[in-house]
């Protein structure tokens, strides 16, 4: 479904114009004209910043800022003492207009969900600490849902039988409520078993929220990061219509094989062109590096048709991390 670039990876801390040890993870989004993309950038300190990367055409000729464009400030955000990581970004319309930036802060009670919003990507506004730790993997959708913003994360607790993705609401972004699981890690054999985390921020389509997940397989090897997809009701983003049982995207290639952290796809942003229905995806490979892949709009629905409904109702749906 999903069809890697000739050109990956894309983007490599070589093509930086400052010094850097790896680029990856980043949110993407569309801006007038230009593809834009919000990239983690680790120093050789192992802390990471977000710097904007530009381009025309979505893969090449970059223009990258000449310093981090959203650097840490843990002077007036303590809970970014070390660094920010993996920004989703949304374009919220409604009483916004702005990019709302949802990304990790990592504070040294552990990564927690920060957000912040830009119209330019120039100048950042900050909403501060959202999410107490641990709590990452994190973005807005895009509209409200009767008047409540709705953001999808994840958070761990000690003593949790895994990880999963939650949903909340929120009158004002920066105070969040009715927390409800969305969709559970499962258990076991599963290439998603224990640890779940979302991807790009939910892509509105005819037949629902599109979302796309990570699920990590821990292995005598390593962690395994691969993704799958799902479907949320339009109107109702708390009911789960489709769930895929198998991942649809995987580390195959060298540079999503080896690297910082070996097998690792993990993307945080995609672009849809709505007149060809093309699907671009923003990953990073192996913690290293950034590349592309891209997929038709219809044929991950088709494929999501194929997939089963999860049982009807919320507390059976739970239930099943028991079968
Ligand atoms: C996750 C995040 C990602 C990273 C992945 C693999 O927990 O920290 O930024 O790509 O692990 O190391």
């Amino acid at each position: 479904m999903f069809q890697r670039h000739g050109d990956n990876p894309i983007l490599t801390a070589r093509d930086w114009p400052y010094p850097a040890h790896t680029v990856f993870n980043a949110g993407a989004c569309q801006s007038g004209d230009k593809t834009v993309l919000f990239v983690r950038v680790e120093d050789r300190r192992g802390h990471s910043h977000l710097t904007v990367a530009r381009s025309s055409d979505g893969v090449s000729n970059w223009r990258i800022d000449s310093k981090p464009s959203f650097p840490p400030d843990p002077a007036n955000y303590s809970e970014e003492e070390w660094g920010v990581e993996d920004a989703r970004v949304t374009w919220v319309d409604e009483d916004r207009s702005q990019w709302i930036i949802a990304y990790t802060a990592f504070s040294h009670s552990g990564p927690l969900v920060s957000l912040a919003g830009t119209t330019d990507f120039v100048s950042f506004s900050r909403l501060g600490a959202v999410m107490p730790p641990e709590d990452k993997d994190a973005a807005v959708f895009p509209c409200r849902f009767g008047n409540r913003y709705a953001m999808i994360h994840r958070p761990v607790s000690a003593g949790s039988s895994g990880a999963h993705i939650w949903l909340s609401f929120s009158p004002d972004l920066i105070h969040w409520g009715e927390h409800q699981l969305l969709l559970h890690a499962r258990r076991g054999a599963w290439w998603d078993a224990n640890r779940i985390g979302l991807g790009p921020p939910p892509l509105e389509t005819p037949d629902g929220w599109l979302i796309l997940y990570h699920g990590v397989r821990v292995t005598a090897g390593g962690c395994l990061y691969r993704l799958g997809l799902a479907l949320l009701d339009l109107e109702d983003p708390r009911r789960v219509l489709r769930r895929s049982d198998e991942w649809v995207f995987a580390p195959e290639t060298p540079y999503e094989r080896q690297g910082d952290v070996n097998g690792v796809v993990f993307p945080c942003g995609w672009i849809l062109d709505k007149p060809t229905g093309k699907i671009r995806l923003y990953y990073g490979g192996a913690d290293t590096c950034l590349a592309l892949a891209t997929a038709q709009l219809s044929d991950v629905l088709g494929y999501l048709r194929t997939c089963r409904a999860p049982r009807a109702g919320k507390r059976e749906d739970i239930a099943l991390l028991d079968e």
